[in-house]
Parts: structure tokens; C-alpha cells; sequence
């Protein structure tokens, strides 16, 4: 939730007052001293940048105390021409004392920096929250900065005995290195760069365990991030996805792998626009412009704990309806609800399952919000009715920014909102007016309670009359056609301020709003990369309070914790192979940041995907946790039915297999939402101690038991993957695989994508229908993949796909499988509702080396195997034993 009260929580340390320390100190150093030779010397990785605003000549480099290199030592490598000497003036630490949760310390400067308002005060604090995660802040003990009003959770002291971290305060300049007790290996060494800490600019740096880190998204990467002076820029905007610039979302929390195979990670809470430098030293750089230092560093020891932990700060993912993990299907460009009703038709002849249609902006009336064509979409209300009659579901776009209603007519929900007063506002406390799709637009400030409910109530009138499912919420970096405001924007230092991140169109209003408008909580330049989130809880409120289920929201724009309300789709990005590369690091790295619900356009969205791209693309986008095709409108069509029956019988049948596979997905969520599990997995969190993982992002995992390697190349037919040591069974054949770490060549002709089930594990599966809801009703299928000594296991969640905390209620299913000695039985750890009526109709054994000569269910002879010698599959029959009793199968 948005903490809208914006208290500061209260800070551990006694109130000292440093002021008087302050006159004690010797104004000695001086600035604008030029550094001695030797205080120059380090390695290029090494230097930090001491020019980050502007290029500096040597004069002027050297005028504010740093090195200068000129342009041929430079020439070779991305290193900085201008640069921190080892003695460049920083804070030092005095009154460190110990506190009841950490550490206190007063940073004291006595030289002024280049950038203006240097804050020569601060505090530090350090607190244990836990085993596995410290916290610290560095804010000005003076007077409050902007915090990000995100909820985190209460401080609770850890007992030093347990604590997998030492903490090392260095007073003079100050730093704080923060080490693994366990292997003394250092995650955090601020003692690299000094700490600059003005009134719009801070930087802080740190080493680096290693050369593998990820996330600090949201940018178009691969998935290990290139630490060859790299700058990562935070800014919310929405552009198409490009390399090296700022992007929808804000993820400051990366993971990093330390040599041992161990793993810990870093979040940086903090909104403001933001640069992240990375530098091969190996070492990391925040320039932030605004807020506070407000750190986490967790401990792991895995990778998996580390994000697990990330998730107990920022909150764990909301769960979506079983719905939500079917087939979606949109495209910019439908003209009527009979051309609707058209596709969805072609779908549904096509055979391929579709659960929900979608609309983008073409249902509106002049592009306003809670509005549809009386023209072209006059019965949109029945539309929606007959897609639900088909058991389909219904999901519709939604702007952030409302239009100013036309000369001569009225627009009420425009006059409701500034009534409640809950728009953006500038200067002069109006309306600030952006240009988006309806014209001059206002921008809707999810920061105020009031707009909460007015969206709550907006939401329930159309919802009254057009009965659609969930929502679809794009611009809200927010995006304006324009720059700033139609009046401009004021010249104050929030809009220039002295140091702009790297922001695409150099300045902050670019494509968005002034940074000095106002929203309740504080100024744009505070909140703008928390405006998607914020829009997001909203959202997700007013749909849960609307429908009495489990609302579906899916948002462009995110921010750390985003997950806890909505999902993402990454933007608009090409219908290119390389673009559909880049859509598995983007998943994966979502995953990492707690919003699992992810997926890209299928097919792509900008151009026109050829047949093969788009076969293809289904094939991945099958194993997206969100799979929607999605294109837009001046592109040629791509839905399924366009292409020839060949592709489209492949395309039906990766379709097909997700919807097998939805028991598994929808397990994988339950253990997301209450665990802070991943759904869509890299490889390297489950095998850190393969150091080949560490890379790996054209194939990927679902949890921890199904390995997806897809070809993401024109015209191959055949597709090289990385497996770990054990042994993989192809889904389809049955057929083992066993590696002892290696790569293989996998023949994988147009209509095949490659999945494998992990060794030791038991998949529950269903049989597919063309609808979710048709799914659910039908037989389940366990997939048992015995490990190299003849175990498996594997667990199912279930309960009835929609209502709101089936969980907490106890009104789910929790059932084990588990595989051993040629015995496969059931374990019920929880039964309740829906999974009563399910019955267990096939088992598939996988891995059984000698051919069984019979087969006991229950005690019983059974007469319905087969075993497939070629493949050592095992293949149980006709079963229909429920699902809740308890149930014994033997081979022997
Ligand atoms: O300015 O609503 O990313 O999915 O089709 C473009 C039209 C606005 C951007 C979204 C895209 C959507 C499009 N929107």
C-alpha cells in the first residue's frame, strides 16, 4: 500500500546535534587544489568520474580537484577523461555508536563539491533487520528530503550471533563495507569513490563481488548486465525499448554472484531520475538527483533466497486468476465490435484456445476514458456479454491522462475529477494540460486518496455498464505527446536541475510532464518513476472492491514492489528475432523483481512479423507467464488465423501445450505469491554452482522442474542448449537426456519448440480445452520425471481461479506426488473445494529403465499401461482415481 500519512519512520538514533561538532572542524582543505601525480595513479577500471554533468577541459577538471587524462589515453577504453583523485575530499564519520538496531554514525564534509548545495551534514544509519538483510540510510538529519512512500517492513533486530553480515564503519573518509561473515568475501565497499551527498545530487559507489550481475531494469539487456562502462538510466518513459536508454519501469535492485557460486543483492529504494554507472573495476556508481540513501543488502546465501528476500521488502505478487494465465489476444486497430466478434470467431474455428480478448483504444469515444463509440462499438455491453457466454473474459485499456471535454459537450468524469481537485497540478495550483490521444489531457495524481476513490468510482459506472474483466493500463510514465505542459514549464531547479540523468531528449520533461508539477504527496520530480505504480494499486483496489475477485491488471509503467498489484508487458517493442531474444532477459529479470505476471507483444508489435517469426514467437510466448499477441495498427495482421494451416497447427499446438501445462503454471504462482518464488526462471537461480548457468538467457526455466529451449533464429531448424549436470526428459517423447553439464544440439524443425521436465521431478498437468475454464473441469495428467536413483516429486495448489485469499481462507487444494522405489503416491496436505471433483485420468513415468511387467493401483492389477522400450516411458491409463483420496501406483 501507498503510505499517504509520508511519516518518516523514526529514526534510531539519539538526536545529536552535530552543529556544534561542526565548529570545531578546520575549513582547511581547499577547493579547486589540483591532485599530486600520485594520488592519480589508479587503474582505468578504477576511475570514477569526476565530470558526470558536463565535459571538462583540463583547467576545469583539475579546477575542481580531480585528474585529467586527454583524449588519446582515453582513447582505447570508455573510462572517464576526468576523474576522483584517491584523496578527493569526502565525508568523514564521527560519533559512531552502536544503537539498539545497528549503528549511528554523523558524516561531517568540511570542502564544498562542483555541484551546488552540498549537504556538510548527514546521518548515517545501520539497521540488522534481519540474518539476512541490513539496512542502512544516509539523509540529512536537519530537515526531512523525500522518502519513497512505499510500505516496507518494520525493523526487527537480528541477534548479532546469527547474522550472516559484518559491518565496517571506515571514519576517515568515510565508507562501509559490508562483508559475508561466512567467507569474508566483501558485497558492499563504499571506500572505492567518494560520497557526494548535495541537495540534487548524490553518488555513492561500490565494488563488486564479481563480474555477474543482474537486474536494474527496466532496460533492454541481456540478462547478466555488461559491466564495459555502462550507464543505466532511470527515468520512466515510454519509447520504443531501445539499448542504452531509460525505459517504462524503475527496478533499483540488483543481484550480484559472488565466485563461490554464493549470491547476495542490493536495493537502492529511491524514485528520483537516476543514473546507475557500472564500471569494470568491477564496480557500481548511484547518481541519483533527489530522496534519500535508503539501502537493503541481502544475504542470500542463493540467488533464489536473495530475491526471496528483495520480496519481503518490496512485498510479495498478487495472485492472478487462472484466467489470466490463458491465451490473450489484442491489437491496436479492431474498428468495430463486429470486427471483434470476428476474430474472436476466426479464433475459435481456428481451434487454438483464446480466454480473452482485449481492447486497445479503439473502443473510445474520442479517446476519453469510461467512454465507447456510439458508432462503431453502440453494442460493445453485449459484445463483452457473448465473450463471456463463451467462457471467455474480457480486458480493456485504460489512460491515465483524461481528455478536457470538447467545445460544446460534457465529460463528466473530467468535471467529477476537478471538482475532487484530483488532477496534476502547476504553478499556479491548475490543471496541468498534456497532449495525449484525447487532446489537451490532465493527469491523474494516483498519490491522492481522493483520486483512489474517484478512480474506484469512475471504474464501477463504466463497470456497471460494460462488464469487463480486468484492465489494461498503458502511458502512465506517464507519457504526453509534448514536452513539460502545453504553458511550459517553469524555470526553477526541479526542471534543470545542475546534474540530468542520461535521459533520452536530455531533459527531464521530455515526452512527460513539468518535474515542478505537483502531486499531494510532493513534486513530479519526486514521484514521476512511482506514477505507473501508483496507478497500479489503484487500479488493483478498485477492480478487488468492484468485482469481489482477484483483480487483472496489466501496466506499462513499474516500480519496485509492482508486483504486488499488477503485472507488465514490455512496451512496444519490434517484430524482429532480435527483439524476441531480448523478450526472455525480460521476463526472467521481471521475475527476479517480484512481478512474475510478465510477457512482450507476441510477435512483436512495431512492423510486420513475417510467418516464421511469429511461428516462433508463439513457441516462446507460450512459456511466458503473460501470453498475449499483441500488434499495432499499421502493421499487417498477426493474429494465429492469418498464416497457413501449417503454422497455424503449430501454433495450436504450443498453445495447446501451455494449457496442459496450467496446473503447473498456476502451482508456480500460489508459491510466488505466498513464497516470493519465481515463475519464469533462469537457469542460473537454480544451479548458482554452475558457473556455465551464469549466462544462460535463450532458455530458461519454469520453476524448478520445466527447461524451455526454443529457437529464436531464422530458418534454423536445429538449436544448441546448455544442461546441467542430471538428467532431462523431453516432454513430448519421453526421452532422456543426460548431460553431465554440456551442451547438445536439439533438432527442432518449424513446429517444435524444445521443453524438458528436470529429473526428480513430478509435473501435474491437464488435459487442454479451448478455454480455461473448459480446462479446469477436465482430467489431470501427472508427468513424473525419476531422477538418476528413481525419485520424483512434485506438488499441485488448486482452488476455484478467482476469489480473493483462497489461501488464507483455507479454501484450496495442496497435494503432493512423490516417486520413489518404483511407488508413486499422493500426499494431501490440504484439500478443500474445487479439487474434490478432479481426477487423476494418466501418469507418465519417464526414466524407467527395465520394462515393468505389471502394474498395481490401489492393490489392483492394472491392465491400461504401455511401455515405450525406445524411450523408457511408462505410460498408466484410464486411471480416474480423485484426486483428494489417497492413491498408491506400483511398477515392478
Ligand atoms: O501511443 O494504445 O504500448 O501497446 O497499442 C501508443 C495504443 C499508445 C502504446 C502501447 C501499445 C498500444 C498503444 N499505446
Amino acid at each position: 500500500m501507498l503510505d499517504f500519512s509520508h511519516e518518516r519512520k523514526k529514526s534510531g538514533c539519539k538526536n545529536i546535534s552535530c552543529r556544534l561538532l561542526l565548529l570545531f572542524l578546520l575549513f582547511t582543505s581547499c577547493f579547486g587544489e589540483a591532485p599530486g601525480p600520485s594520488q592519480c595513479l589508479l587503474e582505468p577500471e578504477h576511475r570514477f568520474d569526476c565530470a558526470p554533468e558536463k565535459t571538462l577541459n583540463k583547467d576545469e577538471c583539475e579546477g575542481r580537484g580531480c585528474c585529467y587524462l586527454t583524449a588519446s589515453d582515453t582513447s582505447d577504453l570508455k573510462q572517464p577523461s576526468c576523474y576522483y583523485p584517491t584523496n578527493y575530499p569526502s565525508y568523514k564519520a564521527v560519533n559512531v555508536t552502536s544503537t539498539e538496531t545497528g549503528y549511528c554514525a554523523t558524516l561531517l564534509r568540511s570542502t564544498k563539491t562542483f555541484m551546488p548545495k552540498d549537504l556538510m551534514e548527514l546521518q548515517l544509519e545501520v539497521f540488522f533487520e534481519t540474518d539476512s538483510r541490513l539496512h542502512f540510510t544516509i539523509k540529512n538529519p536537519n530537515e526531512n528530503r523525500y522518502e519513497v512512500p512505499i510500505e516496507t517492513p518494520p525493523r526487527v533486530r537480528s541477534q548479532p550471533s546469527t547474522m550472516q553480515y559484518d559491518v565496517k564503519i571506515i571514519t576517515d573518509p568515510f565508507g562501509l563495507i559490508i562483508s559475508r561473515k561466512s567467507t569474508g568475501q566483501i558485497l558492499l565497499n563504499t571506500t572505492m569513490a567518494p560520497l557526494l551527498f548535495a541537495e540534487q545530487f548524490i553518488q555513492i559507489s561500490t565494488g563488486l563481488s564479481s563480474n555477474f550481475l543482474y537486474g536494474l531494469g527496466e532496460h533492454l539487456t541481456s540478462l547478466n548486465l555488461d559491466l564495459n562502462w555502462t550507464t543505466l538510466t532511470f527515468w520512466n518513459r515510454g519509447l520504443v525499448p531501445r539499448k542504452d536508454t531509460n525505459m517504462y519501469g524503475t527496478h533499483p535492485f540488483y543481484l550480484a554472484m559472488e565466485k563461490d557460486g554464493l549470491a547476495h543483492g542490493v536495493f537502492l529504494l529511491n524514485s528520483n531520475a537516476m543514473d546507475i554507472i557500472l564500471q569494470p573495476a568491477p564496480a557500481l556508481t548511484w547518481r541519483t538527483i533527489g530522496g534519500i540513501l535508503d539501502f537493503y543488502v541481502f544475504l542470500g546465501p542463493e540467488p533464489k533466497t536473495v530475491i526471496k528476500q528483495y520480496q519481503d521488502v518490496i512485498g510479495y505478487p498478487f495472485m492472478p486468476p487462472y484466467w489470466g494465465l490463458g491465451f490473450h489476444l489484442c491489437r491496436w486497430g479492431y474498428p468495430s465490435s463486429n470486427m471483434t466478434r470476428e476474430v474472436v470467431k476466426k479464433m475459435r474455428d481456428s481451434q487454438i484456445p483464446l480466454d480473452v480478448q482485449w481492447h486497445d483504444i479503439d473502443y473510445m469515444d474520442k479517446f476519453l476514458d469510461f467512454t465507447y463509440d456510439p458508432d462503431n462499438y453502440g453494442d460493445f455491453p453485449e459484445m463483452v456479454h457473448e465473450f463471456h457466454e463463451m467462457g471467455m473474459k474480457y480486458v480493456l485499456i485504460l489512460e491515465p491522462a483524461l481528455g478536457l471535454p470538447q467545445p460544446g459537450r460534457t465529460y463528466l468524469p473530467y468535471d467529477d475529477g476537478l471538482r475532487r481537485g484530483i488532477y496534476v497540478t502547476n504553478e499556479t495550483g491548475q490543471p496541468l494540460v498534456g497532449k495525449v490521444w484525447p487532446g489537451l489531457s490532465v493527469f491523474v495524481d494516483f498519490t491522492n486518496p481522493e483520486a483512489h476513490q474517484w478512480w474506484y468510482e469512475m471504474l464501477k459506472e463504466f463497470h456497471d455498464r460494460v462488464l469487463f474483466d480486468g484492465v489494461w493500463i498503458d502511458k502512465n510514465e506517464p507519457a504526453n505527446h509534448g514536452y513539460g505542459s502545453v504553458d511550459n514549464c517553469p524555470d526553477n531547479t526541479l526542471e534543470n536541475p545542475p546534474y540530468v540523468p542520461k535521459v533520452v531528449g536530455d531533459v527531464l520533461q521530455a515526452k512527460t510532464i513539468c518535474a515542478s508539477s505537483h502531486h499531494h504527496l510532493s513534486s513530479h520530480y519526486n514521484l514521476h518513476n512511482i506514477y505507473g505504480l501508483t496507478q497500479a494499486i489503484a487500479s488493483y483496489n478498485a477492480m478487488m472492491k468492484i468485482t469481489g475477485k482477484r483483480p487483472f491488471v496489466i501496466s506499462r509503467s513499474t516500480f519496485s514492489g509492482h508486483g504486488r498489484y499488477a503485472g507488465h508487458w514490455t512496451g512496444d517493442i519490434r517484430s524482429t528475432w532480435e527483439y524476441l531474444y531480448y523478450s526472455i532477459p525480460a521476463i526472467l529479470l521481471f521475475n527476479i523483481y517480484g512481478a512474475p505476471l510478465v510477457g512482450t507483444d507476441i510477435c512483436g508489435f512495431l512492423g510486420n512479423a513475417t510467418e516464421e517469426l511469429c511461428v516462433r514467437w508463439h513457441q516462446v510466448g507460450a512459456f511466458y507467464p503473460f501470453m498475449r499477441n499483441h500488434n499495432t495498427h499499421d502493421a499487417t495482421a498477426q493474429e494465429p488465423y492469418v498464416f497457413s494451416k501449417e503454422s497455424q497447427k503449430a501454433i495450436r499446438k504450443v498453445v495447446l501445450r501451455r494449457y496442459m501445462l496450467l496446473p503447473y503454471l498456476y502451482t508456480l504462482f500460489h508459491k510466488a505469491h505466498t513464497s516470493g518464488d519465481t515463475v519464469a526462471r533462469p537457469l542460473f537461480v537454480e544451479f548458482p554452482s554452475d558457473r556455465n548457468t551464469w549466462t544462460i538467457d535463450r532458455q530458461f526455466l519454469w520453476g524448478e522442474a520445466l527447461y524451455i529451449t526454443p529457437v529464436l533464429e531464422q530458418g534454423k531448424t536445429e538449436v544448441k542448449g546448455y544442461f546441467p549436470s542430471g538428467v532431462w526428459y523431453d516432454l513430448v517423447t519421453g526421452a532422456g537426456l543426460e548431460s553431465k553439464g554440456e551442451w547438445f544440439t536439439l533438432p527442432t524443425p518449424l513446429d517444435a519448440i524444445n521443453t524438458h521436465i528436470r529429473g526428480g521431478y513430478i509435473i501435474p498437468a491437464q488435459r487442454p480445452g479451448m478455454t480455461t475454464e473448459e480446462t479446469r473441469k477436465n482430467d489431470l495428467r501427472l508427468l513424473v520425471a525419476l531422477s538418476a536413483d528413481g525419485s520424483a516429486q512434485g506438488d499441485l495448489y488448486w482452488d476455484d481461479g478467482d476469489s480473493l485469499d483462497t489461501y488464507k481462507k483455507g479454501d484450496y487444494s495442496m497435494i503432493l506426488f512423490k516417486a520413489q522405489n518404483k511407488v508413486l503416491v499422493n500426499e494431501i496436505l490440504h484439500i478443500n473445494g474445487e479439487a474434490e471433483k478432479l481426477t487423476l485420468d494418466y501418469v507418465a513415468v519417464c526414466g524407467v529403465h527395465a520394462p515393468p511387467s505389471k502394474v498395481l493401483v490401489n492393490g489392483a492389477a492394472w491392465e491400461d499401461f504401455k511401455y515405450m522400450p525406445g524411450t523408457k516411458l511408462l505410460k498408466i491409463e484410464k486411471l480416474s482415481l480423485p484426486i483428494g483420496k489417497k492413491f498408491e501406483i506400483k511398477w515392478s
